[in-house]
C-alpha cells in the first residue's frame, strides 16, 4: 500500500496553431504561436514542484505530422526535464499522433514509456506499486471497444487504466475505440486516464474515469480553464483529483445582448466591463475573446452599415492591456436583429392580403388543405374542421397571423 501523487494529462497538440485569427494591430502573434509549447513548460513545471511520482499523458501529444523534428525534438527536451528530476513518464498515442499518422519517431530516453502499438501491455512501476495498463493507436481511425483486451488488474497494486477514447460518444468528437462506464468499471481498475474529448470531465467517481481536456485551448470552442489533473492516492485509494490550469492564453466567448442599450457608446460601454471581467478571470494570462452583439435593436441597421465599430471595439480592447495581460479579439459577431418597423407590417400585410385574393395561390393551399385532411385518423371528421365542403379555413388563419404580427410590434 502506498501514497503519491501523478499527474494525468493528454491532448497537448503541440505545436498546433491557433485558428480562427484575424490579424490586425495588437494581436499577439508571438504568444499565440508558442501557446502550447509554453503551455506543455507549465505542465512540466507543475510536475516538478508538486514532485509528482509520474506523468500520464493520454494520446495526441501531436496535432499530427511534424513539420519538421523540432517539434518532436521539444517534446523530448521537456519530457527528459521530469526524467532528470526522477517522474517517470508514460505516454500513449491517440489518433492525432498514431504511429501512421507520425511519419517518425524520436528515441526516447529511460525513463519515458510509451504504450505499444500492437497490443495491450502493462508497464510496471515497482517502487510504488502502481500498474498502467494501455495500448498506443497504431492507425488513425479506431473503431473497436480496445478495452475487452486490456490486461486484468495487478492485486493489490493501484492500477491505472490509459485510454484514448470517445467513449460512447461527445457531440462533436469523432468516434474513437468507443466504449461505456460499465465497460470501464468491469475492468476493476482504480484509476482510468482517458484522452480525446477536449472538454475536462470527470465521468465516474468508483471508479475515477477521468479527462483532463486540452492542455491548453486553439479555438473559440475550447474555452475557459485548461490544464492537466493532479491526483493523489493514499493507501491505493484516490484521494483527490484536482484540475490544475497550464494554458498560457485564455479563450472566451463575450455574448452582450444590447436590446436595452442606446447607442454604440453604451454597447462600448457594456464591451469594456466584460472584458475587464474575462481579464480578471483570467488570471494574468492573455485573453482572446470573440464579442457576439445579440439582441432586437435599432442599432442594427448602423452597425450592420460600417465596420468602424469593429475598430472602435479593438481599441478598447487595446486600451486594456497593462503590458502583461492583453485581450486580443479573435472575431466581432454581430448578431442582433432590427425590431419590425411598422412599415415592414404594413407591407407584410399589403401582401398577405393579396395573396388571400389570388386564386392560383388558394388553389395550392387548397391542394396542402386536402393532404392535411387525407392524412388525419379516420375518427376526424372533416366536418368538424370545415364550416362546409368548400370552404377552408383561410379567413381564420389571415387573420391570426396578422393579430400575431401587430402583436410583436407593440
Ligand atoms: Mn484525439
Amino acid at each position: 500500500m502506498s501514497s503519491f501523487r501523478f499527474l494525468h494529462a493528454a491532448d497537448i497538440h503541440l505545436d498546433s496553431p491557433l485558428r480562427g485569427l484575424s490579424r490586425y494591430e495588437g494581436l499577439p502573434l508571438e504568444e499565440i504561436r508558442n501557446a502550447t509549447r509554453r503551455a506543455l513548460d507549465r505542465l512540466i513545471a507543475i510536475a516538478i514542484e508538486e514532485k509528482v511520482s509520474f506523468l500520464i499523458l493520454a494520446g495526441d501529444l501531436y496535432d499530427g505530422s511534424w513539420q519538421d523534428a523540432s517539434t518532436g525534438l521539444y517534446m523530448m527536451k521537456s519530457l527528459s526535464r521530469l526524467v532528470h528530476a526522477g517522474i517517470r513518464v508514460i505516454t500513449l498515442s491517440g489518433n492525432h499522433d498514431a504511429q501512421s499518422v507520425i511519419a517518425r519517431e524520436l528515441p526516447r530516453p529511460a525513463g519515458i514509456d510509451h504504450f505499444s502499438y500492437d497490443a495491450p501491455e502493462t508497464i510496471r512501476l515497482e517502487d510504488i506499486q502502481v500498474a498502467l495498463h494501455g495500448q498506443s493507436f497504431r492507425e488513425r481511425h479506431v473503431r473497436k471497444d480496445m478495452t475487452p483486451t486490456y490486461p486484468e488488474p495487478v492485486s493489490g497494486w493501484f492500477n491505472i487504466g490509459v485510454l484514448h477514447t470517445s467513449l460512447s460518444g461527445y457531440g462533436e468528437h469523432e468516434t474513437y475505440a468507443p466504449c461505456s462506464v460499465e465497460t470501464l468499471a468491469s475492468k476493476h481498475y482504480d484509476y482510468w486516464a482517458l484522452g480525446h474529448v477536449h472538454a475536462r470531465q470527470i465521468v465516474c467517481h468508483h471508479p475515477w474515469i477521468v479527462f483532463p481536456g486540452v492542455l491548453q485551448g486553439r479555438h473559440i470552442r475550447e474555452t475557459g480553464t485548461c490544464g492537466a489533473m493532479l491526483v493523489s492516492v493514499e493507501n491505493n485509494t484516490v484521494q483527490s483529483v484536482t484540475p490544475v490550469a497550464c494554458d498560457v492564453i485564455r479563450w472566451s466567448h463575450i455574448v452582450i445582448d444590447i436590446a436595452d442599450l442606446h447607442d454604440l457608446d453604451d454597447v462600448m460601454h457594456a464591451a469594456r466591463l466584460r472584458m475587464e471581467h474575462a481579464l480578471a478571470q483570467a488570471d494574468g494570462r492573455t485573453v482572446i475573446a470573440r464579442v457576439t452583439l445579440t439582441g432586437t435593436t435599432t442599432l442594427h441597421d448602423s452597425l450592420c452599415a460600417s465596420t468602424c465599430w469593429q475598430d472602435d471595439l479593438r481599441s478598447v480592447a487595446v486600451s486594456l492591456d497593462t503590458g502583461q495581460n492583453p485581450i486580443a479579439l479573435e472575431k466581432l459577431r454581430n448578431k442582433t436583429t432590427s425590431p419590425p418597423t411598422t412599415n415592414t407590417l404594413h407591407d407584410l400585410d399589403t401582401a398577405l392580403s393579396k395573396l388571400m385574393s389570388d386564386p392560383e395561390f388558394i388553389a395550392t393551399l387548397s391542394d396542402d388543405f386536402e393532404m392535411f385532411f387525407s392524412a388525419l385518423p379516420g375518427c376526424v371528421e372533416r366536418s368538424s374542421l370545415m364550416a362546409d365542403e368548400n370552404s377552408w379555413p383561410l379567413e381564420e388563419a389571415s387573420s391570426a397571423l396578422r393579430a400575431r404580427l401587430m402583436g410583436s410590434a407593440s
